[in-house]
């Protein structure tokens, strides 16, 4: 079963959560093939984008607690095992993950949308940290990107009550970056992810590469990982177009090297 479905469009890696019968929710399967999926953008040279979306009327209500509730299911190895290294994929991902929220996000489908690049979200779609509502903890990194996004209070309340957060919402409270009519949605992600391709994608790793640290380091750590990284971006090769492209008052033309 193709619970994941994977396309190569050009320089852009799309994903697709596709088991819309249930909202996309994800069994073990599921995360096996988010996994692949993750695996393939990250060692396709050719994808200098990625975007997540979902099947269907929702993104992603979690996990399949039909599946959860079957002999033998174990919490524990499936957030080890399923969850942690999807949220770890993304975030060392070298490359932009878009992730245009279609409809519901649930539990762990909301902390997935979390801890991607650029999140934006059709008017109807809605984030629940659905997790307290049967007695589980949030997840999939929810309680790292969360409060860091919206703040603590805003956190906790979200987290603790499992309030639904429309995208109006969302956007004001800083969980997202933009808002498109439900109909345009996917051809707007699609846009973000191809404008994103087109960028120097080496110079954007370095910067999710001090994003991701900025969230432990104080400031004078990350003043040195910036004089570093400002070297390393220096010798690329789309610096150099950049700086050409500027001068000669043309279009540069990057490849992420
Ligand atoms: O290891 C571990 O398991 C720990 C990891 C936990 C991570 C988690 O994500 S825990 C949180 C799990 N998710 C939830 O608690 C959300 C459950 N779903 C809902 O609360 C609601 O479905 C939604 C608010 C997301 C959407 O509501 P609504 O009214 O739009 O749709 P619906 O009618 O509830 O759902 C439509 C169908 O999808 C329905 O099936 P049916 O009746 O048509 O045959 C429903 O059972 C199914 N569905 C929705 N969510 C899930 C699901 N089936 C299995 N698992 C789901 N999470």
């Amino acid at each position: 079963m193709n619970f994941i479905e994977f396309t190569k469009n050009g320089n852009i890696g799309r994903i697709t959560l596709n088991r819309p019968d249930v909202l996309n929710s994800f069994n073990g399967e599921m995360a096996k093939q988010m996994q692949n999926a993750l695996d393939q953008c990250a060692s396709d040279s050719a994808i200098r984008a990625v975007l997540i979306t979902g099947a269907g009327r929702a993104f992603c209500a979690g996990q399949d607690l039909a599946e959860a509730t079957q002999n033998g299911f174990n919490l524990q190895e499936t957030v080890k095992n399923s969850y942690n290294p999807i949220i770890r994929k993304i975030r060392l991902l070298q490359k932009p993950v878009v992730c245009a929220v279609n409809g519901v996000a649930a539990g762990a489908g909301a902390n997935l949308a979390l801890g991607c690049d650029i999140v934006v979200a059709g008017a109807s779609a809605t984030f629940i940290q659905a997790f307290s509502k049967i007695g589980l903890i949030p997840d999939s990194g929810g309680t790292f990107f969360l409060p860091r996004l919206v703040g603590m209070q805003r956190a906790s309340a979200m987290m603790m009550l499992g309030d639904k957060v429309n995208a109006e919402q969302a956007l004001q409270f800083g969980m997202i970056y933009k808002i498109f009519p439900d109909d345009k949605l996917a051809e707007e992600a699609g846009n973000l992810a191809l404008q994103l391709a087109a960028m120097p994608t080496r110079g954007l790793w370095l910067t999710k590469k001090l994003l991701n640290a900025s969230a432990n380091n104080n400031l004078q750590a990350q003043l040195d990982m910036e004089e570093q990284l400002q070297g390393e971006a220096g010798n690329t090769a789309d610096y150099r177009e950049g700086i050409d492209a500027f001068l000669n008052k043309r279009k540069p033309q990057f490849k992420g090297v």
